[in-house]
């Protein structure tokens, strides 16, 4: 949580999205649902009723057709006359959530068509992201004759010239943005390209097109392609792509399926994260428990345990796959508490500058990235975080919201040695003796886009919320927005002045509950602000008249479904 008062701001709908209050009205008439819901789908940039109507029932027959998407078709022809060939094909895949879920899809659904294939998802350090020669040739040598990469290849020129000297055949599927030369691959599938209805897909999606592409192709009875949007939902939110229409449809459909649990891997998953079987996972279910747990099978030790477990399909050794992973999870959480404390005594000496460049020689650099990012989120400055590996620092940034990441880079690059990335988050490399260089010229980098004293941040809040307002139509109506996600945020509403009934702080101070009324209708509340003990405790809150950002949820207490607000800030009106 931040230590500094955030600036609230109404958000307002673009001028192409506004209505005033009469047709807000009308449309949720028409929507059979209320004007504040409308307004906020209106706040979500949606204009008209029947995209509206497409928002709230996001049906896969919304999907655009499979000859819609750029050398999908291609690829699957491609695909399916190398296994009639009796190719041995070989999925190259990556270790993040996108890329495993991605491997796993490919592997399962064409094991559902009798059709075998190896993989392989690179060691995060001994090779880092994305395709390498020794792989490449390694494949060849064991035959393969086909190369299929998923959420990678698209920056592999060198790469896959070699796979082509060596005989292979290559279908790239990935979503990263191409570099000025495509690679010489027999077929790229790429929503970043030219001509794709969407350039938002994750790996996964990309991956899962292609699938049901070649369901269609290859003889026999088709496998129903829906059982795998699970596995789509799962790394699409991970990715944390925009949620536009198309990821919605496959990330709400593909939560049912999450939530029914038929896969045994995501079933133990669920398990083993606290969660009850028939859970309604959401995004941020997805984001704090079940991709953290994949995904540090990537970072800390061996992706094909992740793989494994979203493939198997026995309850009992999912079970014990879930069980290796959380442990795995757990760990990482403690080096990266140990890194971030670490990391903010070092940031905390250079709160003069706008920009943060903090350093070690021994920081893993498997979670430095996320470290970078709760760094940012404390102090609201852009941050690389540096980790010494084979003599050469390697690094990992992240920005805030109105920080070009990519382009500080760039004016950087006199003394880097790679780098790449976009406007939020990014990597580099750089030989230790620039390091002194790295901090002037990042520090003049930062200072030129924000200036030298960098605006308090901005809370953007839906729309005001009186208590009384808070009832099961509302929570029924929330519900409707989900799945959040890039481009749509979970809402968070400003009350009317409320005075503090009574107050608590718990779990060592950390956490602060309230109980609090509405002055402006007499609702009463309990609201929870995690994190917020630190910044509140020697301030006389009981009496005081305040206002919250809040969301209000529903929580289960001794099997009793309960109202509990979640603070979001705190201003005191005193
Ligand atoms: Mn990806």
């Amino acid at each position: 949580m931040s230590d500094t008062q955030a600036a609230w701001q109404l958000k307002t709908p673009t001028p192409e999205a506004a209505l005033d209050r009469e047709q807000l009205q009308r449309m949720g008439e028409r929507l059979e649902v209320s004007s504040l819901l409308v307004h906020l789908m209106t706040l979500r940039g949606l204009t008209c009723e029947s995209d509206m109507d497409k928002f709230l029932s996001p049906g896969l027959r919304y999907l655009h057709s499979l000859d819609k998407w750029p050398g999908v078709e291609d690829g699957a022809v491609l695909l399916c006359s190398a296994i009639k060939a009796n190719r041995r094909i070989a999925v190259w895949g990556d270790y993040d959530v996108d890329g495993i879920t991605a491997t796993a899809l490919v592997k399962d659904f064409l094991a559902s068509r009798n059709v075998e294939v190896i993989h392989y998802i690179p060691d995060r350090l001994d090779f880092g992201y994305g395709l390498h020669v020794e792989g490449i040739r390694s494949l060849a040598e064991q035959g393969v004759g086909l190369l299929l990469t998923v959420d990678c290849g698209i920056a592999n020129t060198e790469e896959i010239r070699e796979a082509k000297r060596l005989g292979l055949q290559v279908i790239i599927t990935d979503h990263h943005l191409p570099g000025q030369e495509l690679p010489e691959a027999d077929v790229i599938i790429n929503p970043k390209l030219e001509g794709w209805p969407t350039p938002n897909l994750a790996g996964v999606g990309v991956g899962f097109l292609l699938m049901g592409a070649v369901n269609r192709l290859l003889p026999g009875p088709p496998s129903d392609i829906r059982d795998y949007l699970d596995l789509v939902a799962l790394g699409t939110v991970a990715d944390v792509v925009p949620l536009d229409d198309q990821n919605r449809i496959l990330v709400k459909n593909g939560l049912l399926l999450i939530k029914e649990g038929r896969r045994p891997g995501i079933q133990a998953l669920k398990e083993i994260s606290g969660m009850s079987p028939d859970e309604n996972v959401g995004t941020g279910s997805i984001g704090f428990a079940l991709a953290p747990r994949i995904n540090a099978a990537g970072r800390i030790g061996d992706p094909d345990l992740a793989v494994r477990l979203l493939l198997s399909k026995d309850p009992e050794e999912a079970r014990q796959l879930a069980t290796k992973l959380d442990k795995l999870n757990a760990k990482r959480k403690l080096e990266e508490q140990r890194i971030l404390e670490e990391a903010i005594t070092q940031a905390e000496s250079q709160l003069h500058l706008p920009g943060l460049v903090l350093h070690s020689e021994h920081w893993h650099s498997g979670i430095i990235g996320i470290v970078a990012s709760r760094i940012v989120e404390r102090f609201h400055r852009p941050c690389l975080i540096l980790t010494k590996e084979n003599g050469i620092f390697k690094g990992s940034g992240r920005s805030t919201p109105s920080f070009d990441l990519y382009q500080a880079l760039l004016s950087c690059k006199q003394c880097l040695y790679k780098f790449g990335g976009h406007r939020q988050a990014a990597g580099l490399k750089l030989e230790p003796f620039q390091l002194a260089n790295l901090k002037n010229l990042f520090a003049w980098a930062v200072e030129e886009q924000l200036g030298a004293n960098p605006a308090p941040p901005v809370l953007e809040l839906d729309a005001e919320l009186p208590f009384s307002m808070i009832t099961a139509t509302l929570f029924k109506e929330l519900d409707l927005l989900q799945p959040y996600g890039q481009g749509n945020p979970r809402p968070i509403f400003l009350s009317p002045p409320l005075s503090v009934l009574r107050h608590r702080f718990f779990s060592q101070k950390k956490h602060l509950e309230l109980h609090l009324s509405d002055t402006t209708d007499g609702t009463n509340m309990r609201a929870v602000a995690w994190r917020q003990g630190e910044r509140w405790k020697d301030v006389a809150l009981s009496g005081r008249r305040i206002k919250i950002a809040y969301t209000p949820r529903l929580s289960k207490f001794n099997g009793l479904q309960q109202i509990e607000l979640a603070v979001q800030d705190i201003l005191s009106l005193e």
